[in-house]
């Protein structure tokens, strides 16, 4: 079998700094041979993202402005994609957002507004931008998403993004379920907390890591680059037989009571 992604290309959805789960997942498929197309919610987060892309030693990586809560903007994306690159083999959405206000006290204060934003950014995007790319993977391809174990079992704080992540989880089940008779299989990676922008500002985040130093079976947080790697394996035909997969990826953490 071949384990290298030579001559396949990839969407990587979700790159703001090197510290992004996304750029763990870059690099590795790049190291892998992948070239790599990036996009970014909007042209604030072009310019880190082409320098980034250009530490990278091949010079054909694409780049494009997408806002998930635009649905002409995933088409657009979608449609320059397919005529710059015409197939690609796999997409990783490494997407989230809440209002800042709704991710403390308790969550039964959470505004609709609030509920719905979430709910849009974090899971409805997944099904819209598995339904404008699964045209382009005429080859087969892998979706991969990143969800968190607050969707599975409520975590302080988490709150209305734990309801998001139960919902992406059901939207990456349904949309496995729709997408596999095209040759398309659709996963989620279940990431430990790794310190990245998003985290940032989250109070006790430094004791939310000291539980996993202390508890988790590895006794170590994760981070990007095994993040990445198991997003490589997904993506490869090393996990052709599964699809509809929650992988946790967080050192053992969700096997405790
Ligand atoms: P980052 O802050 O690096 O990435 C979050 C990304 O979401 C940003 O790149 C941002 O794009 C993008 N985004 C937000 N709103 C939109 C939008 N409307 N359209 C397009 N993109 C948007 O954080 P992470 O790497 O931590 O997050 C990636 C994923 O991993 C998220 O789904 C998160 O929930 C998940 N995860 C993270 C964990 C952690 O501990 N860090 C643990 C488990 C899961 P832009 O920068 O262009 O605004
Ligand atoms: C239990 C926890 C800690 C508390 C909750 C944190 C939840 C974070 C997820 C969301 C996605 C963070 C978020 O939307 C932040 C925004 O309100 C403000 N930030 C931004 O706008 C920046 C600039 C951009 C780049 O961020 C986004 N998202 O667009 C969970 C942690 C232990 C694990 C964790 C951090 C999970 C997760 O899902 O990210």
């Amino acid at each position: 079998m071949n384990f290298s992604l030579e001559g396949k290309t990839y969407v990587v959805m979700g790159v703001a700094n090197r510290r992004s789960i996304a750029w763990g997942i870059a690099q590795a498929l790049h190291n892998a041979g992948a070239r790599l197309v990036f996009t970014y919610a909007n042209e604030r987060f072009e310019k880190p993202v082409r320098e980034l892309a250009d530490s990278l030693d091949r010079d054909d990586s694409l780049f494009y402005e997408c806002d998930v809560t635009d649905d002409e903007a995933i088409k657009q994306t979608f449609t320059s994609i397919k005529e710059d690159v015409g197939v690609i083999h796999g997409l990783a959405h490494c997407i989230a957002f809440a209002n800042r206000d709704d991710l403390n006290g308790e969550f039964v204060d959470t505004s609709r507004d609030g509920f719905l934003l979430s709910q849009n950014i974090s899971a409805y995007s997944l099904a819209a931008v598995a339904r404008e790319s699964k045209d382009l993977m005429t080859e087969g391809g892998s979706i991969v998403t990143l969800t968190y174990l607050g969707g599975e079992r409520v975590v302080q704080n988490y709150n209305v993004m734990g309801v998001a992540k139960a919902s992406l989880d059901a939207t990456m089940k349904y949309t496995a379920n729709d997408l596999g008779k095209h040759g398309i299989r659709v996963n989620a990676i279940s990431a430990g907390p790794i310190r990245t922008l998003s985290a940032k500002g989250v109070g006790d985040f430094n004791s939310i890591l000291q539980e996993i130093e202390e508890r988790a079976p590895l006794r170590k947080p994760v981070t990007q680059e095994e993040v990445g790697d198991v997003a490589y394996f997904l993506m490869s035909d090393l996990s052709r037989g599964m699809t509809g997969e929650i992988l946790h990826v967080d050192s053992g953490f969700n096997i405790l009571g």
